[in-house]
Order: structure tokens, then sequence, then C-alpha cells
């Protein structure tokens, strides 16, 4: 068990998820957000904290055994927008972690780092990553500086390129990439309790019947999603994209035509 965990973004959808069901993984947890989040566990500390600054996120991190990130811009977005949350962000939380006694870090990557694979392709943690907006590129960024920090420093992290991690699927595409909270709650049991972790690549999906994603390569964290999206498959009855339909030809969806987007800060 964990002495103090710490969760970054935990106002967010998936820490709200999670939470209940990972309060056997710390005696004590530190929530970290911008904002103060909805639901709080009784005993857990919140500290508010902009992951764009070193100084903050050196102290938050000081006394963690564990992180948990979660906290940065989920979606796509002009680059403006992206770079500090997503960018600086995961820079000074390997610092913190690298000045801190390298606690385990869990890594929220994501599904648009690889979303220009075809659907008909199922893919494993060896394949190369395919993009398919900035949001995606921030988070393969995310995903060399965890390799990076494993290689020169020995820092374990669990990337986990999450699908869809929401209480039910959300659309059709999601039935394939949905990841039930459960799920994702027994998986980081599984990260902090194997000795030896390393840097794996973990495709964050429930056992759906129709999965693009092979996480052959991690068989030994013993993880197997119990849950599955066919649960829902008599009352969700949302219309199969047609087949000319980004929702129906990449893993990434909709992902794959978003335009370049600007904020008025950007020419
Ligand atoms: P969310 O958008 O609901 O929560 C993210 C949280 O990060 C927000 O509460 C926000 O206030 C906080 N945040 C934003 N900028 C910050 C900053 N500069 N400093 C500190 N905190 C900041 O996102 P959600 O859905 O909870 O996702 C959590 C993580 O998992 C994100 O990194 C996301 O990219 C990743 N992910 C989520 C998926 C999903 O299905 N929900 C799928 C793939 C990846
Ligand atoms: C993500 O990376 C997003 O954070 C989430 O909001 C969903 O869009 C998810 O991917 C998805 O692909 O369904």
């Amino acid at each position: 068990m964990l002495e103090k965990l710490l969760i970054t973004g935990a106002a967010g959808g998936v820490a709200q998820l999670i939470l209940p069901h990972i309060g056997h993984l710390a005696k004590t947890m530190r929530l970290s957000d911008l904002i103060e989040p909805e639901e709080i566990p009784e005993g857990a500390e919140f500290v508010t904290c902009d992951l764009g600054s070193e100084d903050d996120v050196n102290d938050l991190v000081a006394g963690c055994d564990g992180i948990i990130n979660l906290g940065g811009r989920s979606t796509e977005d002009s680059f403006a927008n992206l770079l500090t949350p997503n960018i600086v962000g995961i820079h000074n939380l390997y610092e913190a972690a690298r000045l801190n006694g390298m606690p385990r870090i869990v890594q929220a990557s994501s599904n648009h780092a690889i979303g220009f694979y075809r659907q008909g392709e199922r893919i494993n943690a060896k394949a190369l990553t395919r993009p398919d907006s900035w949001y995606g590129v921030t988070k393969v960024y995310g995903e060399a500086v965890a390799s990076m920090y494993f290689e020169k420093f020995g820092q374990e992290t669990a990337i986990i390129r999450i699908g869809s991690c929401f209480e039910k699927p959300l659309d059709y595409r999601m039935f394939a990439t949905w990841l039930a909270p459960q799920d994702f709650a027994s998986m980081l049991t599984r990260i902090f309790e194997v000795p030896r972790l390393g840097c794996p690549i973990i495709y964050g999906v429930s056992n759906n019947k129709v999965c693009w994603w092979d996480n052959s390569q991690v068989q030994y964290l013993g993880w197997a999603p119990a849950e599955s999206s066919d649960q829902f498959s008599s009352d969700l009855n949302y219309p199969r994209p047609s087949a000319d339909d980004p929702a129906a030809i990449y893993h990434g969806g909709k992902f794959i035509n978003f335009p370049i987007m600007k904020t008025t800060t950007e020419r």
C-alpha cells in the first residue's frame, strides 16, 4: 500500500469516476487540480495547483510515493492552449518526480496517440505512434518523456493509452474503445502492486467484443478487464456511422477531421 498517492486532474471526469474504486491504493491521497473537485473522499487533502508552475508542482509531488497524472487538456485545442498543461506540465511533473524520490507514475496517454490506425488493424504496444491531432501529439510527447526518464534515471511509468473512460459508451465507436472505470481501477491496483513495473504502454480498454488493441505485451501485470461494453448493447442504440465517416474508419474517430485550431494569441 502506498503512503501518499497524488492524483492530478482530480476534478475531471475520469478522476471522479475512479476515485470511489481506488481508496485501497494508499493510506492518504493528495488530490490536485485548477478547480476544486465535486467529490473529495474523506481523509483526502486537496491542493490547487497549475501543472504549468514548476515550483508548485515540485511542492505538490514532495512526500508522495505514487502519482496518477490525469491533469491537462483532454481534447483537441489550439497549440497555445495545449502547451502549458500538456507539454510544460509533463516536464514539470517528471522533474518534480526526479527530485523527490521517483514515485511510480501513471501517465494518462490516449488512443489519439495512435488515432490514424485503421479500425481493421489490431495493434500492440510496439506500434509506431500515429497521432491524429495536436492533442494526440502532446500525448506522444508525454510518452517520450516517460521513456527518456526511465532510460536515463529508472523512473517507472505506466503509460496508459486510454480508449474512452466514461460511465458507459457515448457513441457507436465507443463500444470498441470503452474503458469501464472499474477496469481502470483494477489496472491501477496491479500497476502499484507489481514489484517491477518498467515503462510499459498499456491500452486502457475493457473486454469489449470489438477491440483494436492488443495488451499481450503487458501480461506480466496480471491485469484482465472484467467489464465489457456488450452489457449496454440492448439499451444504447447509437446509429452506426456511415462507411466514409472517420468514426467508422480510424481508431481516433472524429479527431482525424478536427481542424488546426487557433487562439487569438496565435497568428
Ligand atoms: P477532464 O478534462 O475531465 O479533466 C482534466 C482535468 O485537468 C480538469 O479537471 C482540469 O481542470 C485539469 N487541468 C487542466 N489544465 C490544468 C493545468 N494547467 N494544471 C492542473 N490541472 C489542469 O479529462 P478526463 O476525461 O478526466 O481525462 C483525464 C486524463 O485522461 C486527461 O489527461 C485525458 O487526456 C486522458 N484521457 C481521457 C480519456 C477519457 O476517455 N476520458 C481518453 C484518453 C485520455
Ligand atoms: C480522449 O483522449 C478524450 O480525453 C476523451 O474525451 C474522448 O474523446 C476519448 O479520447 C475518445 O477517444 O473517446
